[in-house]
C-alpha cells in the first residue's frame, strides 16, 4: 500500500516547549491524570465525513482541498477504498483510536438500495481488515437521512410513508454495518426531523412517527446483537428552521415520553448547544445529571456566526468545562468525536494534521485543567456549601426528603420574620479561582 500522507510523520508528544508544528504539546497519551491514562480519558474519534469527505465546498464556491487521495475519479468505489487507506493511515499517524461514519460517507449512493448495500458490504469488509491490522475501532455509525432530496421533509417525520420506509431500510443497513464493525454506539441526528412552517405540519404526528422508527431500530439492533447505546444528537436548527431534538433537555423529554430511556442516551455537540442558546457546558450538565451523557461531538462555533461552523476546538476554557462535566459524570461510554472541519483556506494535507493536533491538544489541556479544578477543590466545596442550609436545618432536611408541607415552611417563614438574604454567589471570586488554576 502506498503512503498517502507522504512527508507527514507519526505525531508524537514533545511537550509544551517544542516548536515542531507536527508534535503534540499537551496530549501525552500515557500520562496519568486522576488515576487514568490521558488516552483513556480522551477516546478521540475521526469523523469520516469531515476528515475524508469534506473538500471545502460551500454554497459560494467549489472545493479547495484534494480529497481524492490518489483515486483517478471521485465518487467511485476506487475512491471509497482510497478514503479507507487515507483514513487509517491518518488515524495511525495521529494516534486516533476511533472513527464515526454515515452510510453514504463510506460509499457513493447507487441508484438502488440493493446496490448501495452491496457496496457497503464490500467497503466494510475492507475496513475490517484495516481495523484488525491497526486496532482502530468504530465509535458509532449512523444513516445519512438528510442529504438525498427524498428527505426534504425529514425521515421519520416525513409526510410520505415511502420515505419513512426508505429511512427504515437505511437504518437497518447502517445498524448491520455498525454491528459488523463492532461499533460502540448508533446515532440519530435528526437532520431534517423538524419543520419549516407549522402551517403544513402536524408536530405530534411527526414526533410519534420518529419514536416509532426509533423503537423499530432498537428492536432490530438488539435482534442482531447490538449491545451499545443509541444516541440522539440534539440540534435546534439548521438545516430546518426548527428541529425537534432542540437541545439536551428537549431530547431527554422525548426519550422519556416515548419510553426509550433504556436504550438511548445523548450525543452532545458543542456547536449545537451554542446554537440552542446554551453553553456547551450547560447541555453536558443536563445530559450528565440525567444519566444520559453518552458521547460528545467536539468542535467549536463562532460567536459572531449563527450556524454550525464546526471549527476545530481551540478554546481551552470550553474544553476544560467539557472535561469537568465528563469527569463529574464518571466518564463516557462513548467518545469524543471531532465533528469538525478545516477552514476552507486551510486546504493541504498538512492542515488536516494541524487541525487534529490543535483539537487533541485543546482537549488534553482541558483534561489537565479540569482535573486541576477538581483537585484544587475550591469550586466544588463552594457549590456544596452554598446549599448547606438544606443539611444544617431540620426543615431543610425534611424538604430534601420530601416530607415537608407548605404549612410547615410557611410557619418557619413567619417565625423568621423577614427572610434573610441568601449567601453571596461570589461569581467573580470563582472566576478568579479558575484563572488562578489555569495560569499559576
Ligand atoms: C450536523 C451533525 C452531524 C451528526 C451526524 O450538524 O453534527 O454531523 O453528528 O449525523
Ligand atoms: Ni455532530
Ligand atoms: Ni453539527
Amino acid at each position: 500500500m502506498t503512503e498517502i500522507f507522504r512527508n507527514l510523520p507519526k505525531v508524537r508528544y514533545e511537550g509544551a516547549d517544542s516548536k515542531n508544528p507536527l508534535s503534540f504539546k499537551f496530549y501525552d497519551p500515557d500520562r496519568v491524570i486522576l488515576g487514568k491514562k490521558m488516552s483513556e480519558h480522551l477516546p478521540f474519534a475521526m469523523a469520516w465525513w469531515h476528515a475524508l469527505g469534506n473538500a471545502g465546498k460551500d454554497i459560494f464556491g467549489d472545493s479547495t482541498a484534494d480529497k481524492a487521495f490518489g483515486a483517478a475519479e471521485t465518487g467511485t468505489m476506487e475512491h471509497a477504498k482510497a478514503k479507507v487507506d487515507a483514513g487509517f493511515e491518518f488515524m495511525q499517524k495521529l494516534g486516533i483510536r476511533y472513527f464515526c461514519f454515515h452510510d453514504i460517507d463510506l460509499v457513493p449512493e447507487a441508484d438502488t438500495l440493493e446496490e448501495t448495500n452491496a457496496r457497503l458490504d464490500e467497503i466494510t469488509d475492507y475496513m475490517l481488515e484495516k481495523m484488525k491490522e491497526t486496532g482502530i475501532r468504530n465509535l458509532w455509525g449512523t444513516a445519512n437521512m438528510f442529504f438525498n432530496p427524498r428527505f426534504m421533509n425529514g425521515a421519520g417525520s416525513s409526510n410520505s410513508v415511502d420515505v419513512f420506509c426508505h429511512a427504515a431500510a437505511q437504518i437497518k443497513k447502517a445498524l448491520d454495518c455498525t454491528v459488523k464493525l463492532g461499533g460502540r454506539g448508533y446515532v440519530f441526528w435528526g437532520g431534517r426531523e423538524g419543520y419549516e412552517t407549522l402551517l403544513n405540519t402536524d408536530v405530534r404526528f411527526e414526533q410519534e412517527n420518529i419514536a416509532a422508527l426509533m423503537r423499530m431500530a432498537v428492536k432490530y439492533g438488539r435482534s442482531i446483537g447490538f449491545k451499545g447505546n443509541f444516541y440522539i444528537e440534539p440540534k435546534p436548527k439548521e438545516p430546518m428552521k426548527h428541529q425537534y431534538d432542540y437541545d439536551a433537555a428537549t431530547a431527554i423529554g422525548f426519550i422519556r415520553q416515548y419510553g426509550l430511556s433504556k436504550d438511548f442516551k445523548l450525543n452532545v455537540e458543542s456547536n449545537h448547544a451554542t446554537l440552542a442558546g446554551h453553553t456547551f457546558q450547560h447541555d453536558l450538565r443536563i445530559a450528565g445529571m440525567n444519566g444520559m451523557l453518552g458521547s460528545v461531538d467536539i468542535n467549536q462555533g463562532d460567536l459572531l456566526l449563527g450556524w454550525d461552523t464546526d471549527e476545530f476546538p481551540y478554546d481551552v476554557y470550553e474544553s476544560t468545562m467539557c472535561m469537568y462535566e465528563i469527569l463529574k459524570a464518571g466518564g463516557l461510554s462513548g467518545g469524543l468525536n471531532f465533528d469538525a472541519k478545516n477552514r476552507r483556506p486551510s486546504y493541504t494535507p498538512e492542515d488536516m494534521f494541524h487541525a487534529f493536533i490543535l483539537g487533541m491538544d485543546s482537549f488534553a489541556l482541558g483534561l489537565i485543567k479540569a482535573a486541576a479544578i477538581i483537585e484544587d477543590g475550591r469550586i466544588d466545596t463552594f457549590v456544596k456549601d452554598r446549599y448547606a442550609s438544606y443539611q444544617t436545618t431540620g426543615i431543610g432536611r425534611k424538604i430534601r426528603a420530601g416530607e415537608a408541607t407548605l404549612e410547615e415552611c410557611a410557619a418557619i417563614a413567619v417565625g423568621n420574620g423577614n427572610a434573610p438574604l441568601p449567601g453571596s454567589g461570589r461569581q467573580e471570586y470563582l472566576e478568579s479561582v479558575i484563572n488562578q488554576v489555569f495560569f499559576k
